[in-house]
């Protein structure tokens, strides 16, 4: 085989009987590395940032990002001459991706209900978006002016009063985020733009920073936030874990993983084609094959070999593919592989099967579902209309990708009259009796017993 080829290991369970508990254990991961030393760096920025402020963003600024800044604000011209600059293809671009994700995020904005349990009683689940949020989008290996349009467009469909977004400085766009970044923002109509990257981007927008002074003059304030989302690096991640609960997160998003699940009718070129495309992003990046055709396996291994020579980021897209994370899982059945990926809980899973619509209807783990050969991951990356911020490392068995109600909260309203709480009057006694608090029986009485 040439130096193109990956490693793409293969898992072969046929012929075992796996329970769910056995199959999370054996589907390729990333095992977790560095991790305690990650988060004594990203705590050492936490209370940097919050004891010293901008005077700490600037330090980290240069330290990180070869960068010197007085103060992280975009200026409202540098962001509307991005858009001005902006290549029209790029432009056309991206506002078919936001007139999509914005018909989907829409019709995703939920109803409040109402019931009413008795006479005179009424309860309400009311939906109301947090106040103010942060939104990251990184700057390292690639920049990600999709991932704008992904975290701004639902959002704006809860209805959040206030959005600011933060990406990485960069050195040859003096000190500013991104070009397209800032183009994004300006097509969403976004003005509130920092020059902040990775873990300190997360800490200014949980805790906000003080305004204050230097010899130059006024520094203003960056209002905290109560909700940060957004993907980025490890620091990234870790910095969300550790202001979680200041501050609510989306969540910690991993590198990025894609699963096949093929059978014998799949084109393997496209399946090898699809591996590539997520391995792209990331040494790190998992590509797995779940597929119950060993002579698959081999024409997708076999076309691995050719275009992983022919993509432009050969040495990133080798280096995942041929990573423990990633390789081809051998099964029974189209069955056996439907379990495979419930227990991988891939945040993004591509069916290449007969029947691809009615397999995928099976599917109860994964952060996205990509149907049949003409629904690929890249599709949903940019223009399908869903969204790219998804739940990574197995995490999409409890959570759910970036959405509408990532920025709503549920609030509970309560509305009963005389006549409905002396309804269940007695109830309430009899279970604050039981449970040894008879204040909470007398709060009730005392509104029937005027005296
Ligand atoms: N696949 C990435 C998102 C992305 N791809 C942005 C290209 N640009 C995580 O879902
Ligand atoms: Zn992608």
């Amino acid at each position: 085989p040439s130096t193109s080829s990956p490693a793409f290991r293969t898992i072969d369970l046929r012929g075992q009987d796996l329970g769910l508990a056995q199959l999370r254990a054996v589907v390729p991961r990333l095992t977790a590395g560095d991790g305690a030393s990650v988060e004594d760096a990203v705590r050492g920025i936490v209370d940097d940032v919050r004891a010293r402020g901008f005077s700490a963003l600037a330090e980290l600024a240069v330290r990180f990002d070869g960068v010197r800044q007085r103060h992280p604000r975009v200026p409202a011209a540098a962001i509307s001459a991005a858009l001005e600059a902006l290549d029209p293809d790029v432009r056309a671009a991206l506002s078919a991706s936001i007139e999509r994700a914005r018909a989907f995020a829409a019709a995703q904005v939920p109803q409040d209900v109402t019931v009413h349990p008795g006479t005179g009683a009424s309860v309400t689940q009311r939906w109301v978006p947090v106040g103010r949020v942060g939104l990251y989008v990184p700057g390292g290996l690639a920049v990600y002016p999709s991932s704008v349009v992904m975290n701004v467009v639902p959002a704006q469909a809860a209805g959040v009063a206030s959005i600011a977004l933060a990406s990485p400085p960069q050195k040859d766009n003096d000190g500013l985020p991104h070009p397209t970044i800032l183009a994004a923002a300006a097509l969403l109509g976004i003005d509130e733009v920092y020059a902040i990257g990775g873990a300190q981007a997360i800490v200014a927008f949980a805790y906000g920073i003080p305004a204050a002074h230097d010899d130059a003059g006024e520094l203003p304030a960056v209002a905290p936030v109560d909700v940060v989302t957004g993907p980025g690096n490890i620091f990234v991640a870790t910095a969300k874990r550790l202001v979680k609960g200041v501050v609510g997160i989306d969540a910690e998003a991993g590198p990025t993983e894609i699963a096949i699940l093929a059978d014998s009718s799949a084109r393997p070129d496209l399946v090898a084609a699809d591996l590539i495309s997520q391995a792209e992003h990331d040494p790190r990046a998992g590509s797995v094959l779940v597929t119950d055709s060993p002579e698959l396996a081999d024409r997708v291994r076999e076309q691995l070999g050719i275009l992983v020579g022919q993509t432009k980021h050969r040495d990133r897209v080798l280096e995942a593919l041929s990573g423990e994370q990633s390789g081809v899982v051998l099964v029974d059945s189209l069955e056996a592989g439907i379990a495979v990926c419930d227990a991988y809980a891939a945040e993004h899973l591509e069916i290449m099967t007969a029947d691809a619509r009615a397999v995928a209807g099976r599917i109860r783990n994964a952060g996205a579902i990509f149907v049949g050969d003409y629904s690929p991951v890249s599709l949903g990356d940019y223009c399908a209309g869903s969204n790219h911020v998804l739940p990574t490392s197995g995490t999409a068995a409890f959570s759910s990708g970036l959405n509408v109600t990532t920025f709503l909260r549920a609030i509970q309203v309560v509305d009963y009259s005389e006549a409905g709480l002396s309804e269940v009057a007695r109830h309430i006694r009899s279970l604050s009796d039981a449970e040894d608090l008879p204040a909470h029986g007398d709060a009730v009485d005392a509104r029937f017993s005027r005296s």
